[in-house]
């Protein structure tokens, strides 16, 4: 008989322990990128966003701070901003100070704790601003509540639209568009550029990415006692010029094993688990996809070096 029906119950599939167990026991393996950001991760990836190599977060706020007056023009009086995965504060912070008048702020984010916090410091500084979180998976298809600004405006900065293969960057921009009743989409892209700036962006010479890639296998080890060693496994994160995206990779430079959410998973010597696409577009390849989701690109925004863009598209 199979052995698959006397095993304990298992975790769900959307939980972490349910989709270690499901990426790792696929060929290739490969860990949902989401589940860098518990708070270890989180305060990982800040750490990296203050990086000399990581050009992503600085050039994206000055963008922000540089074109802020024009972004709330096209952003409107009285609206109502939704932001796809609350962030970091301090970019709603550029934009809420630039719309005085802005009506609520809807952040919608997966983890509850973090929004609390959210909420708790932006109820301090923007009292006139009606705030309304969602905990919930933006990346799975939601209904938000019907719009009460004059208009609503999405806000989804960082490039994390970078994440997504583009078939599924194509549909989450299509329903994106739909939850925004009619509002615009303010979005962060990364540009595709030298191959040596992306490289030493994700390959940084502190290490704190290679942490953060681990911080996957910390976390099994923390939340489920997985049991792994974290020095058995390798940070590998090249640019593949052809997809025009950099990968991240963990990869195991021993034969060994890890039990996850009660499956023995092996790892052979050298094999890979996949953990991180991060796509890279032109800007002119970037607005084509918006407009085939629907939305009609309209003003963007870049620094001299052309490293970052923002786009605002309208419905
Ligand atoms: C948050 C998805 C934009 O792809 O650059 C940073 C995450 N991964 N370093 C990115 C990340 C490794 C980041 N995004």
């Amino acid at each position: 008989m199979d052995a698959v029906q006397f095993r304990s119950p298992q975790s769900p599939p959307d939980s972490f322990a349910g989709s270690l167990r499901e990426g790792l026991s696929k060929a290739p393996k490969e860990i949902p990128c989401k589940y860098f950001y518990d708070s270890e991760g989180s305060a990982l990836f800040e750490a990296i966003c203050a990086l000399p190599e990581y050009y992503q977060t600085r050039t994206e706020v000055a963008l922000l701070r540089r074109h802020a007056g024009e972004i709330a023009a096209l952003i409107g009086d009285g609206a109502e901003i939704v932001e796809f995965g609350a962030g970091a504060l301090r970019k709603i912070r550029i934009l809420l100070d630039a719309l005085p008048a802005a009506q609520a702020y809807l952040p919608i984010d997966i983890s509850g704790n973090y929004l609390r916090e959210v909420v708790r410091l932006l109820a301090v500084d923007y009292p006139a601003l009606a705030l309304h979180p969602l905990v919930a998976d933006f990346t799975l298809p939601l209904t938000l509540p019907a719009r009460t600004g004059a208009r609503r405006a999405g806000f989804f900065p960082g490039s994390t639209i970078g994440n997504f293969r583009p078939q599924d960057a194509l549909c989450l921009l299509r329903r994106m568009r739909e939850q925004l009743q009619g509002g615009g989409l303010l979005i962060g892209v990364d540009l595709v550029k030298d191959p040596a700036i992306l490289h030493a962006a994700y390959n940084d010479a502190a290490g704190v990415t290679g942490a953060f890639n681990k911080n996957l296998l910390a976390r099994a080890n923390r939340e489920l006692a997985a049991g792994f060693d974290l020095d058995g496994f390798a940070h590998y994160a090249p640019f593949n010029v052809k997809a025009q995206r950099i990968e991240m990779y963990l990869v195991s430079l021993k034969r060994q094993s890890a039990l996850i959410d009660g499956e023995m998973i092996e790892f052979a010597a050298g094999e890979a688990v996949h953990t991180e696409d991060s796509h890279k577009y032109t800007i002119d390849g970037f607005r084509e996809m918006a407009a085939r989701a629907g939305f009609r690109p309209r003003a963007v925004w870049t620094d001299d070096a052309r490293l970052f863009s923002i786009h605002w598209l309208e419905s």
